[in-house]
This record gives structure tokens, C-alpha cells and sequence, in this order.
């Protein structure tokens, strides 16, 4: 599944995003948090003011909100969406316990849990070495590289809302493997 992937556009809607943002509420600019989404299979990234609205967003791309995709989850297991849409498969945070800037990524690759990498990707270059927490999503397990493309020193992998991804890969993340 690795060669699925493809490597991610140049974020350049994000940084237009935030330039509109600027304009419109210059006095506040310097204090706007940034919450990215991206499609893991184009690259695609698009940039919020909230979290809410990313996440709004991402549930819109994938077809369903993240409380249907537990259930789907939940219920009919991974078959139930493997023959649907895109889900939405994990969010990265700038500080621990969630806090900070925020990336969700979703796409149609599907994780099973498990120690397989299913697919990987690599941060656009204004998210690396800051990650310090991640919730994933739709039974991902995440891993946290060092290097691009899923190389480089990692740890993981992280199956469980991570309020601290540890010392190791604290603000070292460059790209993340997902199974
Ligand atoms: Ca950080």
C-alpha cells in the first residue's frame, strides 16, 4: 500500500488562507492559531481559524461527521467503509495535550491497527519539528519519523489519544507512517 501514496503539493493554499486572514483582522493576526486539514492522497491543505471549523471541513471532505464514523466503526467494522468515502485517520497538535495549531489528515486509506504501514506522509515544511501530541482516528495506529517519507528515527506506534508523544520525537516530527 506504501506506493499508494503521493507526494503532497506545496501547501500554497494555506499560506493564502492566512494572508486573507490577516488582512481581514490584522489586530488579532499575530494570535491566530492555524488548524490545517489534508488529503493524504493529493496533498490538498486547507487552513481554518478554529479547530471546529477544520474539523467541520475534513467531515464535510469525507461524507460523514467523525461521530457516524465511530459508529460506522464501531458497528460493521472496517468493511463497513472500505467500500465508501474517505475517512478522516488522525490530527496532529503543535503542543501537548492537544493544545496549539492543529493538522488532520483524512484520505481513502483505511488502517487496520495494526503493525503494518499502510501509507505515509510527509508535513509540509511549516509543520515540522513542532508536533508534540495526536489523536488518531478511524482505528489508525501512528507513527512519528524523524526523516520524510516515513524515514528517520521514529516512535510510536500511538493508538490512543497521545496528550505527550515523549521526548524522542518532540518537536522532531517530519513525516508520519499510518497502519
Ligand atoms: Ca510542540
Amino acid at each position: 500500500m506504501v506506493s499508494a501514496h503521493r507526494r503532497p503539493r506545496v501547501a500554497l493554499l494555506c499560506a493564502a488562507t492566512a494572508l486573507t486572514a490577516a488582512t481581514a483582522a490584522s489586530p488579532a493576526a499575530a494570535d491566530t492559531e492555524r488548524h490545517c486539514i489534508s488529503d493524504v492522497d493529493t496533498g490538498l491543505e486547507r487552513c481554518f481559524a478554529s479547530f471546529d471549523a477544520a474539523i467541520t471541513a475534513a467531515e464535510e471532505q469525507t461524507g460523514r461527521t467523525l461521530q457516524e464514523q465511530e459508529r460506522a466503526l464501531d458497528g460493521g467494522g472496517v468493511s463497513t467503509l472500505a467500500a465508501s468515502s474517505d475517512v478522516i485517520i488522525g490530527t496532529y497538535f503543535e503542543h501537548e495535550d492537544f493544545g496549539g495549531a492543529s493538522f488532520t489528515l483524512y484520505g481513502d486509506g483505511l488502517c487496520t491497527g495494526g503493525d503494518d504501514t499502510e501509507f505515509w506522509y510527509t508535513f509540509p515544511p511549516e509543520w515540522r519539528n513542532l508536533i508534540s501530541s495526536a489523536q488518531p482516528w478511524a482505528t489508525c495506529a501512528l507513527w512519528l519519523h524523524a526523516g520524510p517519507d516515513g524515514t528517520g528515527d521514529r516512535d510510536g506506534p500511538y493508538r490512543e489519544n497521545t496528550g505527550y508523544v515523549g521526548d524522542f520525537m518532540n518537536d522532531r516530527t517530519v513525516s508520519t507512517t499510518l497502519g
